[in-house]
């Protein structure tokens, strides 16, 4: 069903990275790869530690789950399993199941001779992830500095980091990441509405093209970026979100502790008003 036409003249040897032809199989439709087993295994482990976790807390309720990275008094060091080293086992596989993953996508590119853009925008998000857990603790001094995995747990402590610097909506870089999120959503409701608009003639008309969908945008605002540019943007927009999304939360804290509401006394303290 999966087994698309075109899949027999590419569903072939090579292009791995790694290992050769020793791990270069499919699982029904799937590749998987070195980096397929390794992403396998970080999961495998990664859920059966948070089981385990979980199983010594009194609560199952998916909702109330969570796993909690150690104490500031454990610095950069390791914790004890149950004091926060669950948390960091867990954060460890997780990386390694995100990287596995971003590398089996590298692989699947290479063999359809396609370009690296679908891992290098996975890779964004993966560093986005890296900053909360790895980067901004180290800068910190303390793996305590990580954000607790579980439903509640992490937005209390997005909550909670907010309101430590008074009011995170004056960030400069948070409202950089928020401006983007929000030009990423209009840009594919723009291009989703064309899209759909021209595959879904009114009545009795056939079915339009890229120049129509041209027509549409010059008739409207004298411009259309195009079918290849609409694209390019919206992973420009979003990688861009993604980005100073990460930049925002950490220069909280290594680079700014005051309120975010008194950096902008910069504008204040300009010569130009005395
Ligand atoms: C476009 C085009 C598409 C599109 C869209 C546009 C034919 C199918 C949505 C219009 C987009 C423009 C004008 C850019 C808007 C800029 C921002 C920052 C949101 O021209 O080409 O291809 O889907």
């Amino acid at each position: 069903m999966s087994m698309l036409s075109f899949e027999k003249k590419y569903r072939v040897r090579g292009g791995t990275l790694l290992g050769g032809d020793l791990f270069d199989f499919w699982v029904g439709p799937f590749y998987v790869g070195f980096f397929g087993v390794l992403t396998v295994f970080f999961t495998f482990v990664g859920t059966a530690m948070i089981l385990y976790g979980t199983s010594l807390t009194n609560t199952w309720n998916i909702w109330q789950i969570n796993i909690a990275p150690p104490d500031l008094k454990y610095g950069l060091g390791l914790a004890p399993l149950k004091e926060g080293g669950i948390w960091q086992v867990v954060t460890v596989c997780a990386l390694g199941a995100f990287g596995s993953w971003a590398l089996r996508e590298v692989e699947i590119a290479r063999k359809l001779g396609m370009g690296l853009h679908v891992p290098f925008a996975f890779s964004v998000a993966i560093f986005a992830y890296f900053t909360l857990v790895v980067i901004r603790p180290v800068l910190l001094g303390a793996w305590g500095h990580g954000f607790p995995y579980g439903i509640i747990s992490h937005l209390d402590w997005v909550s909670n980091v907010g309101y430590q610097y008074l009011h995170f909506h004056y960030n400069p870089a948070h409202m950089i990441a928020v401006s983007l999120f929000f030009t990423t959503t209009f840009a594919l409701a723009l291009h989703g509405a064309l899209v759909l608009s021209a595959t879904n003639p009114m009545k009795g008309e056939p079915v339009k093209t890229a120049e129509h969908e041209n027509s549409f945008f010059r008739d409207t605002l004298g411009y259309s970026i195009g079918t290849l540019g609409i694209h390019r943007l919206g992973l420009f927009l979003a990688i861009s979100a993604v980005f100073f999304s990460a930049v925002c939360i950490v220069i909280s804290g290594p680079f700014w502790t005051r309120g975010w509401p008194e950096w902008w006394n910069w504008w204040l303290r300009l010569p130009i008003w005395s």
